[in-house]
C-alpha cells in the first residue's frame, strides 16, 4: 500500500507521541503496533513514571525536560487527560552517591529551585520515609507523576483525530530503505511505502534495529504494597515521588503517593534488579522471593508499606552500555529516525521526543539537544 508520508513503527511511549507531533503537522501518518492500544507487554505500563527536573544522568537533559513539561501540560489540555500531577519529588542517599551527587549538579549548573534536607527534615516533613543518618535528600518542587497508559492514549487519540491511520495486532517482520529514496515497511498483512520511517520498537529494539548499538533488554518489576495505616499518609497532595540510593547498585529504589484509591497500593521497584529478558518470553510472574526481598528492604525504609502486596506487574528496561537514549537519523540510512535504549529513565521525556522524532523525521534535524544520543559513542569502530 502507498500514499504515507511517514510510517511509525511502536506506538509505545515514543511512537505515539511520534505519531502524535506528525499528524499535527499535517503528515499522511501510518502507525503500526504489535498489541493493542496502550497495551501492558512493554516498558509503557504499569499506572505512573517519576518527573524530574535537576536531572542526576546528565545535566544535559534539562532542556529537554523543561520542554517536555509544556508539552505535558499541552497533550493534558488537549486530550482533556490528567497526564501530569505535580507532587514534588525526592532524591535520597548518602551526599556524595551519584543519584544525589549528580541532582545536585543538575540543579545548580541550570539554576533549577531545589532545598537540600537532613534525614531528620525529610522524616518531619514526610513521616512515611526514615533514612538513616547518613542519608540527606534533594527536594525538588518541580516533580511530578506522569501516566503511562493514559499518555499513551491520549497521543494515540490526538494522532488519529489528526488523520493518522494507526493499526494494531500488526506486527512489523522487516523494514526496508529502498535505493531509489523512501521506505517499505511489511507486516503479516500487507507492504507500506512511505517518504520517511521513525522505528521506536522499545524492547523489540534489538530484533528490528540489529547493527545498530548494543542494547541490554531486562526485566523490572513493580510491585504495590498496602499501606499499613491506610492511604492517607501517601496523599498525592503531600507525599513526594522519590528516587532512593542505596549501599550497593542493585539497592536503588523508586516510588510513588497512593495513586489508586484507597486499596489500589502504593506502588515501589527497585530500579537495577532484575536480568536479562527476551520480549517475547519475558517471565511476567511475580515471584514470592522477589516480593520479600523488597518488603525487608521497605522495613528500614518506608516501614508503612513493608507488609501486604496488592498487586505485582512486570515490565522491561532496554539498556545502553552508559544508559544515555539513542535518537538520532539512521546512521546509515537517512530517510530512518530511530529512538530506543530508554535504559529505565525516558518516560518522562515522551512528548518532547515525539516533537524531536517528527523534526527528524520531516526536517533531518531538531533545534532540540540531543548530542548525548548519537549512536556513534556505543558503536563498535571498525579495528585498524
Ligand atoms: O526516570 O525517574 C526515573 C526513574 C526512577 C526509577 C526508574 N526510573
Amino acid at each position: 500500500e502507498n500514499g504515507y508520508d511517514v510510517i511509525v513503527v511502536g506506538l509505545g511511549g515514543m511512537g505515539s507521541a511520534a505519531a502524535h507531533h506528525l499528524a499535527r503537522r499535517g503528515r499522511r501518518v501510518l502507525g503500526l503496533e504489535r498489541f493493542g492500544p496502550a497495551h501492558a507487554q512493554g516498558s509503557s505500563h504499569g499506572g505512573s513514571r517519576i518527573y524530574r527536573q535537576a536531572y542526576a544522568e546528565d545535566p544535559a537533559y534539562v532542556p529537554l525536560l523543561l520542554r517536555a513539561r509544556e508539552l505535558w501540560e499541552e497533550a493534558a489540555a488537549n486530550s482533556g487527560q490528567d497526564l501530569f500531577t505535580a507532587t514534588g519529588g525526592l532524591v535520597i542517599g548518602r551526599p556524595d552517591a551519584e543519584p544525589v551527587a549528580g541532582t545536585l549538579r543538575s540543579a545548580r549548573e541550570w539554576g533549577l529551585p531545589h532545598e537540600v534536607l537532613d534525614a531528620a527534615e525529610v522524616r518531619r516533613r514526610f513521616p512515611t520515609l526514615t533514612p538513616s543518618e547518613a542519608e540527606v535528600a534533594v527536594h525538588e518542587d518541580a516533580a511530578g507523576v506522569v501516566r503511562p497508559e493514559l499518555a499513551v492514549r491520549a497521543h494515540l487519540d490526538l494522532a488519529a483525530a489528526g488523520g493518522a491511520d494507526l493499526r494494531f495486532q500488526e506486527p512489523v517482520v522487516t523494514w526496508e530503505a529502498l535505493p531509489s529514496g523512501g521506505v517499505a515497511v511489511t507486516t503479516p498483512r500487507a507492504r507500506y511505502h512511505a517518504d520517511r520511517l521513525v522505528v521506536a520498537p522499545g524492547a523489540w529494539a534489538p530484533g528490528l534495529l540489529p547493527g545498530l548499538v548494543p542494547l541490554r533488554v531486562e526485566r523490572r518489576v513493580m510491585y504495590w504494597f498496602a499501606p499499613r495505616s491506610g492511604v492517607q499518609d501517601f496523599a498525592p497532595d503531600r507525599h513526594p515521588v522519590y528516587i532512593w540510593g542505596g549501599e550497593v547498585e542493585g539497592d536503588e529504589m523508586y516510588g510513588f503517593p497512593a495513586l489508586d484509591g484507597p486499596d489500589g497500593g502504593v506502588k515501589v521497584a527497585f530500579h537495577s534488579r532484575g536480568g536479562p529478558a527476551d520480549p517475547d518470553s519475558l517471565d511476567r510472574t511475580v515471584h514470592a522471593t522477589e516480593v520479600d526481598a523488597m518488603r525487608r528492604h521497605l522495613g528500614t525504609r518506608i516501614p508503612a508499606l513493608a507488609g501486604e502486596l496488592v498487586r505485582g506487574a512486570v515490565c522491561m528496561y532496554v539498556n545502553t552500555a552508559d544508559e544515555h537514549f539513542v535518537v538520532c537519523r539512521h546512521p546509515d540510512h537517512e530517510d530512518v529516525v530511530v529512538a530506543c535504549g530508554f535504559s529505565g529513565h525516558g518516560f518522562k521525556f515522551v512528548p518532547v521526543i515525539g516533537e524531536v522524532l517528527a523534526d527528524l523525521a520531516l526536517e533531518g534535524a531538531t533545534r532540540h539537544p540531543i548530542g548525548l544520543f548519537d549512536p556513534a559513542r556505543l558503536r563498535q569502530s571498525p579495528s585498524a
